[in-house]
């Protein structure tokens, strides 16, 4: 997804550089405040972000949560502001989105979404990040602070899968996209090639194009596969 990055040029930047100047006494040096507004849609995947669902910012590194936003209507629209410091710059940032305590991976192109925090000092930078609903990671409420809310938990075969309806249809797709020998050909296949390449251990059924890697390639394979498949339903 297209990320655009500029800077606010209205009132609220006025604003802004007045907190900040009144905040700044009180810091350090080094702590100079920086502020990232990232704002998007979030469109349905396994499941779809409702007005009020929560979204947590992860530490992509530390699993941390870093800070929250909050999808703002039924269009998936939300916006996230995030005050750090300078020095919080060039951490790297993954999206969860917590419905009903449930959490759910944020996707962006089939792959956990992401962003550089990189917002530099008085200049609120703002980005667009549009996202997708991926698989169930997690199933407890969201405790502020705790750190394993971004655990990589392996999300194949758990209970997040898109519904297939009751209704008996002839499917038709590759039998090598059904890496986990369900049948069907569903997100949680895709989820499982998704998670052979961000843990390094893939298995061979997710190395799709047979290069003995597992790598984006194989994802990239597969979803356009799914998206093809699911059209002809
Ligand atoms: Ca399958
Ligand atoms: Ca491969």
């Amino acid at each position: 997804m297209k990320r655009i990055l500029h800077y606010f040029s209205d009132g609220r930047f006025v604003i802004f550089l007045a907190l900040a100047a009144f905040s700044g006494t009180a810091l350090s040096a080094t702590e100079v405040p920086a502020t990232l507004i990232i704002s998007g849609t979030i469109s349905k995947g396994t499941v779809a972000a409702n007005k009020n669902d929560r979204i947590n910012v992860i530490n992509a590194k530390s699993g941390v949560e870093e800070g929250f936003g909050i999808v703002e209507d039924s269009s998936g629209f939300y916006t996230i502001t995030l005050s750090k410091t300078t020095d919080f710059k060039g951490t790297e940032l993954n999206f969860q989105l917590v419905k009903n305590g449930v959490i759910y991976a944020l996707l962006d192109s089939g792959k956990p979404a992401t962003v550089i925090f990189n917002a530099l000092g008085f200049f609120p930078a703002q980005l667009s990040l549009d996202m997708t609903v991926g698989s169930k990671i997690g199933g407890s409420p969201t405790n502020p602070g705790n750190g394993n809310a971004g655990g990589g938990t392996p999300a194949g075969g758990n209970g997040a899968l898109p519904g297939t309806g009751g209704a008996t249809v002839e499917l038709k797709f590759d039998k090598k996209f059904d890496i986990n020998g369900d049948n069907d050909f569903t997100q949680a296949d895709i989820d499982i090639i998704k998670n052979s390449v961000a843990h390094s251990k893939g298995s061979t059924a997710a190395d799709i194009n047979k290069d003995g890697r597992v790598t984006t390639l194989d994802i990239i394979l597969a979803i356009k596969a799914y998206t093809r498949f699911i059209k002809g339903r």
